[in-house]
């Protein structure tokens, strides 16, 4: 039996969620898993990593399919629940997968490509167990789950891990930050990345922790959270992107003293709260020191490798720094040639260890050109280590861009606006934004007149909303250099400017 369910099992009575009001122990998690497996398997004895999208919201449910699928030898692809059409097929068929899964309120999304496909499609709440099944024995090598990840090609890839990457992404942080079976977390992140499916709710449960779901990000309801977790005296722990930090703080700011002094003494009590995805602006981390009393612990991670580098939870966290390598994991900072850089030196971030996924779902090539040859995986992070920590200086390639924890190529936005029948030509960078992180934003050349909000519209029904454009302009000609290659660093000074 995987870890994870041995894990589940130690704590069976305790619970293990909170979600639309529901309270269910691990036992609950661990019974309803098992009958939906029956479901999944249908007269097959074992999935044989046939690969299975979900569409289920963050809830109770989400667990008990993806338990299921592990349960049933599948491997689990999310699906982000606010994507359109277009994003979900992609992935759907990028991953070739066998079943979907769906919550109700999304069969009239995808039953009409299931169909088409013939894919078999399972609508929650409509499927019976067909009958009663022993437990597999599932080899920790097998794979586990494909995640989408945007790079430097224009399409996004899928990341697959195998059991044992997850197992090891979860124990790595559990014995960095200790968490406990007496912790409490509240889940308000997507759960198609690492972030939400790893940090929060994969670690508080191997542990016998409990995870409150909150469907969607709405302050006032984290706040009031916040306060249910400190009079019930339970040991609250916190994790967010920055961009929830922000958002956070501006909805304090807007309460009256009353009300903020109350929060502030409810956030105090709280056992840990850490913050990801994408730098941390030392602005933020200080306001959020006066609004909670507590020092952000940052961490850097990447969906390729879960968590490599962390801020001590014992010990001095140092604003604008994300820490030490995690246990087991191995990183070094390298230059152009993949030799190690010499002492507070800058380079690229490697990393090795048992957390390192196992390959680009059918992109082998890809995957080949992610590692070294002595098998570093080469995140294209730039850093430096000053008195001991890492510091995280961005990114080798300009074409990335983190927008409110999301990581966007701006070349799929590129291809996407090229389709436009005014777009001539483009090109997309990411700006600083306070809130953001950055925002992304597009230079036109156009063949005709083009009406900007009609675009963005048309690019809203193409595109998840983070990554279609918050400005444009239109332009006689793009920067280029003498290669004729678009320089987009002076492309970003027309927003500046
Ligand atoms: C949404 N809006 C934006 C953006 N996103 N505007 C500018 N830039 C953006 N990126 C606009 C919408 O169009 C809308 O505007 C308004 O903001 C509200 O949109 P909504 O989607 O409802 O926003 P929200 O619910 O407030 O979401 C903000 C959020 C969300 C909660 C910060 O972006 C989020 O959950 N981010 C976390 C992503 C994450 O988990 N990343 C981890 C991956 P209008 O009303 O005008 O339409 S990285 C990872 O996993 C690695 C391993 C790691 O290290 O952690
Ligand atoms: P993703 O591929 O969506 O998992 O995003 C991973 C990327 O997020 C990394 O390669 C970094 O560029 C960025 N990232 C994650 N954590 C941090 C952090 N604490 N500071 C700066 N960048 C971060």
């Amino acid at each position: 039996m995987l870890q994870i369910f041995h894990q589940a099992q130690k704590h069976s009575t305790r619970t293990a969620i909170i979600s639309n009001g529901e309270h269910y122990t691990y036992q609950n998690v661990l019974d309803e898993s098992t009958d939906f497996t029956s479901v999944l398997l249908g007269n097959a004895f074992d999935l044989a990593e046939g690969r299975v999208a979900f569409m289920v919201e963050s809830s109770f449910e989400y667990v008990k399919v993806q338990w299921a699928i592990w349960k049933a030898g599948g491997v689990a692809v999310p699906l982000c629940t606010t994507h359109p059409l277009p994003s979900l097929q992609y992935v759907i068929e990028d991953t070739g997968a066998e079943i979907i899964v769906v919550s109700p309120q999304f069969e009239d999304i995808l039953r009409p490509l299931a169909q088409e496909k013939g894919i078999r499609f399972i609508v929650l709440g409509e499927e019976t167990k067909t009958r009663t099944i022993g437990l597999l024995e599932i080899s920790t090598e097998r794979r586990a789950m494909i995640l989408y990840t945007s790079g430097t090609t224009n399409l996004p890839k899928g990341v697959v891990t195998t059991h044992a990457n997850l197992e090891a992404q979860i124990s790595t942080l559990v014995e960095a930050w200790e968490y406990a079976s007496t912790d409490a977390i509240l889940c308000i992140l997507p759960l198609h990345h690492v972030h939400g499916i790893i940090n929060v709710i994969s670690c508080t449960l191997w542990v016998g922790g409990c995870v409150e779901f909150l469907p969607e990000f709405a302050p006032q309801k984290v706040f009031n959270w916040f306060q249910k977790m400190a009079q019930l005296s339970v040991s609250g722990i916190f994790m967010a992107v920055p961009t929830i930090y922000f958002k956070l703080i501006a909805h304090f700011e807007s309460l009256v003293v009353e009300e903020q002094q109350a929060l502030s003494n409810a956030m105090k009590t709280f056992r840990l709260m850490v913050s990801g995805s994408a730098a941390l602006p030392v602005s933020i981390m200080e306001k959020w020191q006066k609004v909670s009393g507590h020092t952000l612990l940052e961490r850097y991670g990447m969906t390729e490798i879960g968590m490599a580098l962390s801020n001590p939870y014992h010990g001095q966290r140092r604003a604008g720094f994300v820490g030490v390598p995690l246990p087991n994991v191995l990183v070094r900072l390298v230059d152009e040639q993949n030799k190690q850089v010499e002492k507070e030196q800058a380079g690229e971030i490697q990393v090795k260890g048992p957390n390192v996924f196992s390959e680009y779902w059918y992109r082998p090539q890809a995957t080949q050109e992610s590692f070294t040859e002595d098998g570093w995986f080469k995140t294209g992070d730039v850093a430096i280590i000053e008195e001991g920590s890492y510091k995280i200086l961005g990114r080798s390639s300009v074409d990335i861009i983190k927008s409110g924890g999301y990581k966007i190529s701006a070349l799929e936005i590129e291809e996407v606006l090229r389709t436009h029948l005014a777009v001539k030509d483009c090109s997309v960078v990411g700006i600083p934004n306070e809130e953001w992180g950055e925002t992304v934003a597009a230079a036109l050349i156009t063949s005709t007149t083009v009406d900007l909000t009609e675009l963005n519209q048309w690019m809203r029904e193409r595109m998840p909303s983070y990554r279609v454009p918050r400005h444009y302009k239109i332009v006689e000609e793009l920067p280029r250099n003498a290669m004729g290659k678009v320089t987009k660093n002076d492309l970003k000074k027309l927003w500046n400017s």
